[in-house]
């Protein structure tokens, strides 16, 4: 049966999600990567159903650790891991994302997993090329925790996330989309093939389906 058919006979999405101890080689693996605020824990908690899932509240970075969900999709018994990780370049003291990201990609992760992928948010709220949203910074980072051999997946789908309380102009949201557009254009134009990037037209604005649709493009890129 066909990728996409095959899941929208599933009916519903993600069944169960628990929280996964270790990466296996029968999981398919998605790390979420974002500046701080971006919504990678609100989409990681809308697309899993998991309330367990840390979402910030103030200014500051509420994740401080990895959090990772193994869920499936009912009557599949393909495995997906999402890992929501804690934001970098946040400069806030005594916590230090990289480290915690580098010791849960020792300790729990294996190459040996059978596709890994990133899903990298960004708010509508925020300029992107403002030097602390910069996506190649951040993923750039983000390759850095990879060590001991490790390659960062290379495959990036970017999602715009915007809170619906957040009121901005179409013009504003146009404006940011396009920057953002660039912003993925260049990053597989500049860097000699280390990334290849795609951006999902739809704004993610809490929709369970909207995440549950980029999952699917990312999942189908993966080799799922
Ligand atoms: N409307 C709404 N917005 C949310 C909710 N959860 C998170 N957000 C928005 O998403 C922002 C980022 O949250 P979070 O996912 O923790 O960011 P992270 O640092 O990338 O993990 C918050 O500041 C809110 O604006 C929610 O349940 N409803
Ligand atoms: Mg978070």
């Amino acid at each position: 049966m066909p990728f996409i058919q095959n899941l929208q006979n599933l009916g519903s999405r993600f069944k169960d999600a628990f929280v996964a101890p270790q990466v296996t080689e029968n999981d398919f693996v998605i790390f979420v990567v974002g500046p701080t605020g971006s919504g990678k824990s609100w989409f990681t908690r809308e697309l899993c159903k998991n309330d367990q899932i840390q979402v910030e509240k103030g200014q500051h970075p509420r994740t401080k650790k990895v959090q990772a969900l193994r869920c499936n999709f009912k009557n599949d018994p393909n495995k997906i891991v999402v890992v929501d990780t804690p934001s970098f370049h946040t400069e806030v003291e005594g916590f230090d994302a990289e480290k915690i990201t580098t010791s849960w990609i020792e300790s729990r992760f294996t190459e040996k997993c059978r596709g890994s992928g990133i899903l990298f948010t960004h708010s509508l709220a925020r300029d992107p090329t403002h030097n602390d949203m910069l996506m190649e910074r951040h993923l750039d980072t983000f390759a850095t925790t990879f060590r001991g051999g490790f390659t960062a997946p290379s495959l990036v789908y970017v999602v715009p996330t915007q809170e619906p309380a957040c009121i901005l102009l179409d013009q504003k949201v146009n404006q940011r989309l396009s920057q953002l557009e660039s912003a993925v254009t260049s990053l597989n134009d500049n860097c000699s093939n280390k990334w290849h990037a795609s951006m999902f037209t739809e704004v993610f604005k809490g929709q369970p389906d909207a995440a549950w649709n980029v999952i699917q493009l990312l999942l189908k890129d993966m080799g799922m």
